[in-house]
């Protein structure tokens, strides 16, 4: 019944679930939607992420690990680095905010002494879902046999190489006219490439990283393309469950958040579809505002996470709001509070636009369809706006760290 009057009012995806959101409606009502779409909203807190994380020993394995975990060695739950390691068995690190997600440090199979057939029977590449292959120099012949490995088990890998901002470093310090920054790029590239082709891996893509730089070179390209190369549950464990606060890393963000938005606003039309009159009952505030709570959080706009950041600009918590003159500051984050927000942006902002979609449908007194549309609208302001603010506050660091 819902689910047919406000077909093609949303993605293709959500289409097709519309088909089982019928059935499911069939058998257990509108709370039976209900549940069914918020368990497949909260899914991806039980999918399992398995990254195996191979090179030989002191390419930065371990030290990659932290950074894309948010951790410095030495931090609680951090891997150890610059230790020699000769584990003859896989280590795993979960990540700090989602235990289904997992780093695997693999032995280095230079070092192993076992015959390859062992190393993978010991090693078990099967269970991984992604694999990164690391170098601090040159590919070695064990690197080229792993990829074709896993290649034949039909999963991804990318080629890595770290250090590249001590290597720009040291080739300032070697010469007397200094090369540019691309052009070291460009020779360091070329190299790991040679080497790959020595290996018979032709056609192949390098990420240039430095652990300790993961703002900058490859490592931002490295984890955007790693979270687009993954299936969609698989995707959204890791991108809801990472720390690190690039641009880039706030766009990802942002763009699986915007993939949840009709979903919610499925179930707020469920409630609407209820026939008890009144704003407060056709949108579902409450879900909404849990789900505004989600983006404060993934975006580090929860009232701890702004203090900790005004805390490292060396402000107050407010100073630093209105400084920036952060869009969050217009909501106060409780039901009356977002309610009430809502209505200004009704009104002051978009009332032209509201009443476009509105007007046609009101005269079907289609509650449901008006809060589907309503709650669509609304998030998609509000996760707009704590977007741009997150963006604002990386501006802020980026300029505080340069002074
Ligand atoms: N400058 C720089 N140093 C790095 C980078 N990555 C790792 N290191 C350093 O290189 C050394 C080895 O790094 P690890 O992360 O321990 O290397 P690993 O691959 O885990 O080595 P094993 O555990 O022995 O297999 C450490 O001293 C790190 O601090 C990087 O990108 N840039
Ligand atoms: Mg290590």
């Amino acid at each position: 019944m819902m689910a047919s009057r406000i077909k093609g009012e949303c993605s293709n995806e959500v289409t097709e679930e519309e088909e089982l959101l019928s059935d499911v409606f069939k058998e257990n009502g509108i709370e039976g939607i209900q549940n069914y779409i918020k368990e497949g909203l909260n899914k991806w807190r039980e999918t399992e992420l398995h990254i195996a994380v191979a090179g030989k020993s002191g390419a930065g394995k371990s030290t990659f690990i932290n950074a894309i975990r948010g951790l410095k060695t030495g931090e609680k739950g951090s891997a150890d680095t610059d230790v020699e390691e000769c584990t003859i068995t896989a280590q795993s690190y979960t990540h700090p905010k989602n235990e289904k997600i997992v780093f695997w440090d693999l032995p280095g199979i230079g070092t192993y002494t076992f015959k390859r057939d062992e190393y993978k029977d010991n090693v078990d590449l099967a269970k991984y879902d992604f694999f990164l292959i690391f170098s601090s120099e040159r590919f070695l012949e064990t690197d080229g046999w792993l990829a074709n490995e896993v290649k034949q088990l039909g999963k991804k890998f990318y080629f890595v190489r770290t250090k590249v901002f001590q290597d720009i470093e040291n080739d300032k310090k070697g010469r007397k006219v200094a090369r540019s920054r691309d052009e070291i790029l460009e020779k360091i590239r070329k190299k790991c490439l040679k080497s790959l082709e020595d290996i018979g891996i032709s056609e192949c893509f390098v990420y240039l990283i430095d652990n300790f730089e993961p703002e900058d070179f490859d490592f931002n390209k490295l984890q955007s393309n790693l979270i687009e190369d993954l299936p969609q549950l698989k995707r959204e464990a890791i991108v809801f469950s990472i720390i690190t606060k690039t641009d880039g890393m706030m766009l990802q963000k942002k763009k699986e958040l915007e993939k949840r938005i009709p979903r919610i606003s499925l179930i707020s039309a469920a409630t609407g579809a209820m026939p008890i009159p009144g704003f407060n009952v056709i949108v579902d505030f409450g879900l909404m505002l849990e789900e505004v709570d989600f983006y404060r959080d993934q975006f580090g706009l929860t009232k701890d996470a702004i203090n900790r950041t005004a805390e490292m600009l060396g402000m107050r918590e407010e100073e630093l709001r209105r400084n920036l003159k952060m869009k969050e500051l217009l909501i106060d984050y409780t039901v009356k509070g977002l309610m009430a927000f809502c209505q200004t942006l009704f009104i002051a902002e978009a009332l032209e636009e509201v009443a476009k979609f509105m007007l046609p449908i009101l005269g079907s007194v289609a509650a449901g369809a008006i809060s589907y549309k309503s709650t669509q609208y609304w998030l998609k302001k509000i996760l707009e706006g704590l977007y741009q603010d997150a963006l604002e506050i990386n501006k802020k660091l980026s300029m505080h760290s340069a002074k």
